[in-house]
């Protein structure tokens, strides 16, 4: 299922861990400092670790991947083709062997795992495959110079909710780019990826019962591109994958604003029945469907039911942000006939955190995107009941430039260099919600200026590891210094997947 070339990217990342050993073992006398204790440069920092000596285990082609259960074959399977080794299901790993197991650790909650490595075998237990799954991410990254360094992890996330988000609505971006994506984000234990699926310049997802939504609809794109748009078993593909990874897709139709590329396709959708031209600029915030209308509903019933039934993770977003050609009024009986809509179709709403002034249901999970630190609508839904996804544009907005000469992205919210991104706590940032309200974090890319791969990974790397560790690891672990230093060790794995990333003079690469 990983693409050809990506595959080979992750051989060649291993084949450089064994490659770095040689050199080592054959210049003893190069001035290199000594290599640092591996168990520590895990990136997000784990909850508790401990080192042991002269306990490493060393990897060599006979080293088996054993899954004692059935339910822990496909994360081994998984492992074993990251690792290039064999997989097997056997009661128990025994000699030259990475055991999974599952178990019943009350420590660890549904995505925490314990891992032990030791001279004679490596032993990675959870209590689900998600755990499990989770532990690989740590292997992975601990592999160095064919060896696994000998100690101890316990480890499991702060927050439920760690996210990216990816806009394929201002520029698209096909589905190997997006596979590619997910498999980068999941080296950083990121368990959802919300797709912002329809904007002012495009619709991205095929909706069968309103096909010009993606035959006129998706035709272009920011700057008059060719556009593109997912078809519904390509967007099955998509939700395959990520669930291979144990990553939710958390699909986004932006509503009722950022709309022109649906009004565009549709006359009838228009209070005044006139379809307004395709719309290929940057400007937000004059677009909007026609809240009078029984037609609009109609179309949102079809939109919601038919993504529904392809979705098969709770969450829905429908937007909701910077409806500025919707009246205040409008707006409140726009969202007071939408979320229920929602909620018949089985799925959980969530949307950006303009929807928090609507009095929704308390399971409604308002995405706070602003850069103050008070928001009273916001910690109003947070007394109510709603949990919060925290994505406050100056700290976690990927599209943001790093400084004043980053040569793509944008600055409305201000420049965001890896120690900005690093330095906030999601538990206190927003008066009135308290860390007990806070679901998780997410990493919004808005892709106005964002055209290709390396585009996106010169915006992600290395600001999305810092979102990842501060929604994953806990707070008594933040220490900018020592994340530095832990990011650091993660280069030469991005530099053999080929990942265009930021060489953040703030780290020390
Ligand atoms: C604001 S943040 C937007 C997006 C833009 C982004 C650019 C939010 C919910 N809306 O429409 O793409 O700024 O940074």
């Amino acid at each position: 299922m990983t693409p050809r070339i990506f595959r080979r990217a992750l051989v060649a990342a291993t084949a450089v861990a064994l490659t770095v050993t040689t050199t080592a073992i054959a210049a003893p006398d190069n001035h290199q400092p000594p290599a640092p204790a591996r168990l520590g440069a895990l990136v997000p920092a784990p909850v508790w670790s401990q080192a042991r000596q002269h306990d490493d285990f060393k990897l060599t082609p006979g080293t088996k991947v054993v899954a004692t259960t059935r339910d822990a074959s496909g994360v081994a399977a998984y492992l074993a083709t990251v690792l290039g080794l064999h997989p097997g299901v056997a009661d128990h790993g025994r000699g030259n062997a990475i055991t999974l197991r599952l178990g019943h650790d009350p420590r660890i909650g549904t995505e925490g795992y314990t891992l032990d490595i030791r001279h004679g075998g490596v032993e990675l237990a959870a209590n689900t495959s998600d755990g499990l799954f989770e532990g690989v991410q740590s292997l992975r990254q601990l592999v160095h110079a064919g060896t696994l360094p000998g100690g101890s992890v316990l480890d499991y996330p702060r927050f439920e909710h760690r996210g990216a988000m990816l806009d394929v609505a201002r520029h698209f971006f096909g589905v190997d780019d997006v596979k590619r994506y997910i498999d980068e984000i999941a080296m950083f234990k990121i368990n959802y990826l919300h797709l912002h699926l329809a904007d002012d310049q495009g619709w991205r997802i095929e909706i069968k019962s309103w096909p010009n939504l993606t035959a006129y609809g998706a035709s272009t794109e920011v700057g008059g591109g060719p556009g593109g748009y997912y078809t519904q078993d390509q967007y099955k593909d998509l939700v395959a994958y990520a669930e291979s990874r144990h990553i939710t897709i958390v699909p986004e139709i932006d509503m009722p604003g950022h709309t022109n590329a649906a009004l565009a396709s549709y006359a009838e959708l228009n209070c005044d029945g006139v379809a307004p031209p395709l719309y290929t600029g940057t400007s937000v915030g004059f677009s909007s469907l026609c809240v009078a209308k029984d037609i609009t509903y109609r179309f949102l019933d079809d939109v919601i039911r038919e993504l529904a039934s392809i979705t098969p993770g709770p969450y829905l977003h429908i937007g909701g942000d910077e409806a500025h050609a919707t009246t205040p009024a409008d707006y409140q009986t726009f969202m007071h006939r939408m979320l229920p809509i929602v909620a018949k179709y089985g799925k959980i709403a969530t949307g950006w955190h303009e929807l928090a002034k609507t009095n929704p249901d308390p399971s409604a999970l308002p995405q706070y995107w602003g850069t103050d630190s008070t928001d009273t609508d916001v910690a109003a839904a947070a007394a109510r009941g709603n949990k919060v996804i925290m994505s406050p544009a100056n700290k976690t907005y990927l599209d943001m430039k790093y400084n004043p000469n980053t040569p793509i992205g944008q600055k409305w919210a201000g420049l965001i260099e890896e120690k900005d991104a690093y330095g906030w706590d999601p538990g206190t940032f927003l008066d009135g919600v308290p860390e007990s309200s806070v679901q998780g974090v997410e990493a919004p890319l808005w892709t106005e200026t964002i055209v290709t791969m390396a585009d996106i990974e010169y915006m992600a790397f290395p600001r999305l590891p810092a979102i990842a560790e501060l929604g994953w690891s806990p707070w008594s672990t933040h220490d900018y210094d020592d994340f530095a230093r832990r990011v650091a060790a993660q280069a030469p794995t991005w530099d053999a997947m080929g990942i265009n990333y930021y060489r953040s003079p703030q780290i020390p690469w």
